[in-house]
């Protein structure tokens, strides 16, 4: 089964939904004013039995040069185009127009209808072939078949089937492996179903029951029934023309221009850069912060342009832009897009969508670059530079899939292939570029270094003081990049310090001599140590680094701080949990009274003692006395 999606263009009355309805017998215009007064206003659909299992779905656009901002919501989504001219009046400004926008939205082919051939002799009717062949120059539709019809009299119209059916053949599958969006073109209710949004599917596939997501409105829905060309079906894929029930949202809240999708997967934006070509028939070069009508899907929104390697935009040139929207948009990478001139209200240009979560851009080659690898490099190169921008943040596939233009299958193949090379790491669903992991190792060793100079004495910076020295990196991201660090072997991890490999506490002669005497004066005290300050002043130290010596003993655990300012040698410490277990094994509990006479000690040692066996989980208190924890389970 091939989808194929047929647009009409073309100027104003020259028979564009006249022959739409005598080729498929639908008539496209379904509106009371456009039938009354014989114009297209809103863009009408149709579909085409073309044997064989083909399909085409047909959008009808007005020809009005008041109304192109409808015939944009139209075309958006075609495959193939049907530019139809009338004999008699031959090429008009919509014509061009219209050309011009299917050009810049890079339609795949298509053909050129003239219709009203009864209206022409048949000199004239060549004539206006060869000015048709002449403005088709250089544009997508030269070399493709220009056929003469009449809806009055059914002539051509055979030939026109077979044109038709011969191009769809030609239109290249679409790629399975894609986010599903479908760009909405309208919006009702269906009395006894609720909520309808139609549109062309753009890309991957929607089914039956499946939630969706109506961007950029965050409105999440159930897919409650699809129908294409009237038919009830199960899913619906790219390129088909579909009607999608919704379940759970109400038709007031859905716009045109609004996108159907995955729920939670696309970003609304603002800004995004882009390529932009200006029409070489623009009246004007395209000036920096020019206010334009951007049109992409579906949808219009106000812009700004600023332009990123020129001053202005000269008619025919090609450039990188930024547009700053005035109302959000929801888009990927390689979607098209079209700009018309706030007023005249005239197409002036469009281009391709390079990056649709950038910064807000400051012009510099280094940005034109990186343009660049967006706009030609391989997909790998263009994932790479995504991972690059996000820098040490790193990011998930699944922000990777909103920012790049590849499917879920392709973005695994790529990342597989960048981690593979050891052009960025991965730790479950993280990705981060090898460059900022070097950045962010270069800045750990520098901080490490600084601060073992200040801090000598010291065996290491707290985990979550580096963490906020690399920019308060994400803790998943930093425990992962510090065990990478870790196993590259140029730091240390020990609990919750870390430090350079090379780092060591090393003491002069007379701080050993100072810490030593420190030592001894609380090995000697026994379980009756000395206060900090009482310890200094009796040792006559009085410098800062005594505490400093102190966090030594304290760090190679020969001193043990049993409570807040009360710290224990672990010699006697040690001595005195295996009295007080002994005591425990043989008259089952104890009593602070007891441990005062057990030990020698006063209530001021005795008490804290018992607590800091209770948290060493040796003893569990019972009332005011204490029994073996293991006893006591
Ligand atoms: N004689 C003759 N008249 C035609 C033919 N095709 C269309 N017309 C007439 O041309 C007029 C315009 O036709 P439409 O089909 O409404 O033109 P359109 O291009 O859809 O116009 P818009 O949608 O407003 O841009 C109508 O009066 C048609 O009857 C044809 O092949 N021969
Ligand atoms: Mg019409």
């Amino acid at each position: 089964m091939r989808h194929v999606v047929v647009g009409t263009a073309g100027h104003i009355d020259h028979g564009k939904s006249t022959l739409v309805r005598v080729l498929t017998g639908i008539d496209p215009d379904r509106l009371k004013e456009e039938k009354e007064r014989g114009i297209t206003i809103d863009i009408g659909f149709a579909h085409l039995d073309l044997g064989d299992g083909l399909t085409l779905g047909i959008v009808d656009v007005p020809g009005h040069e008041r109304f192109v901002k409808n015939m944009l919501a139209g075309v958006g989504g075609i495959d193939l185009v049907m530019l139809v001219i009338a004999a008699d009046e031959g090429v008009m400004p919509q014509t061009r127009e219209h050309l011009a926008i299917c050009q810049l939205l890079r339609v795949k082919s298509g053909l050129v209808v003239l219709t009203k051939a009864d209206m022409a002799e048949p000199e004239w009717l060549e004539l206006v072939r060869e000015d048709v062949r002449g403005v088709l120059r250089g544009t997508f539709l030269e070399g493709r078949p220009i056929v003469p019809v009449s809806a009055k009299t059914g002539t051509g119209l055979d030939a026109l089937r077979r044109h038709l059916a011969e191009l769809a053949r030609t239109v290249p599958a679409r790629d399975t492996d894609a986010t599903f969006r479908l760009p909405i073109d309208r919006v009702f209710t269906i009395r006894g179903f609720g909520t309808v949004v139609t549109g062309t599917v753009a890309a991957g596939q929607v089914a039956v029951d499946e939630r969706v997501e109506v961007y950029p409105r965050q409105l999440q829905a159930k897919v409650r029934g699809l129908q294409t060309h009237g038919h009830a079906v199960a899913s619906a894929v790219a390129g088909q023309r579909t009607a999608v029930n919704l379940q759970g949202v109400e038709r007031a809240a859905i716009e045109r221009g609004d996108v159907l999708s995955l729920p939670g997967l696309l970003r609304a934006t603002f800004m995004l850069d882009a390529t932009c070509e200006q029409l070489a028939a623009a009246p004007t070069p395209l000036k920096p912060r020019q206010r334009v009508r951007f049109h992409i899907g579906t949808s219009e929104v106000m812009a700004r342009v600023h332009l990123l390697d020129r001053d202005q935009l000269e008619p025919g040139d090609r450039g990188y832009v930024q547009l700053r929207l005035e109302a959000p948009v929801v888009a990927l990478p390689r979607d098209r897009y079209v700009i018309r001139s706030y007023s005249p209200m005239v197409t002036i240009g469009g281009g391709e969508l390079l990056d649709v979560a950038p910064a807000k851009a400051r012009r510099s080659p280094a940005l034109v670059a990186r343009l660049a690898v967006l706009e030609r490099g391989e997909p790998e190169a263009v994932v790479e530079e995504h991972l690059r921008r996000v820098g040490p943040g790193g990011a998930r596939s699944a922000d990777l899939r909103a920012r790049t233009p590849f499917g879920p299958e392709a973005l695994r193949r790529l990342l597989a292939g960048l981690a593979g090379a050891g052009r960025a790491l991965v730790d479950r669903d993280s990705y981060v570029h090898a460059a900022a992991v070097e950045r962010l190792r270069e800045e750990a060793l520098a901080a490490l270094g600084a601060f073992h100079a200040r801090e000598p004495l010291k065996p290491g910076m707290s985990k979550e003081e580096l963490r906020t020295r690399l920019g308060g990196l994400d803790e998943r991201v930093f425990l992962f990049l510090l065990d990478r660090f870790a196993a590259g072997g140029a730091i240390a991890v020990e609990k919750d310090k870390v430090r350079l490999a090379s780092h060591q506490v090393r003491l002069d002669a007379q701080q050993q001599a100072r810490l030593d005497r420190l030592e001894a004066e609380f090995r000697e005290a026994g379980v009756a140590p000395p206060g900090v300050e009482e310890a200094f002043a009796k040792l006559g130290m009085t410098r800062p680094d005594e505490q400093a010596l102190l966090q030594v003993l304290l760090d190679e655990r020969r001193l043990v701080r049993v409570k807040e300012g009360l710290y224990f040698h672990v010699a006697p410490l040690r001595e005195a949990e295996a009295r007080v277990a002994a005591f425990l094994r043989e008259k089952k509990e104890i009593s602070p009274q007891d441990m005062k006479d057990l030990l020698g000690v006063s209530r001021k040692y005795a008490i804290p003692l018992l607590e800091y066996l209770d948290a060493q989980r040796l003893t569990v208190r019972l009332g005011d006395r204490r029994v073996l924890r293991d006893a006591a389970r």
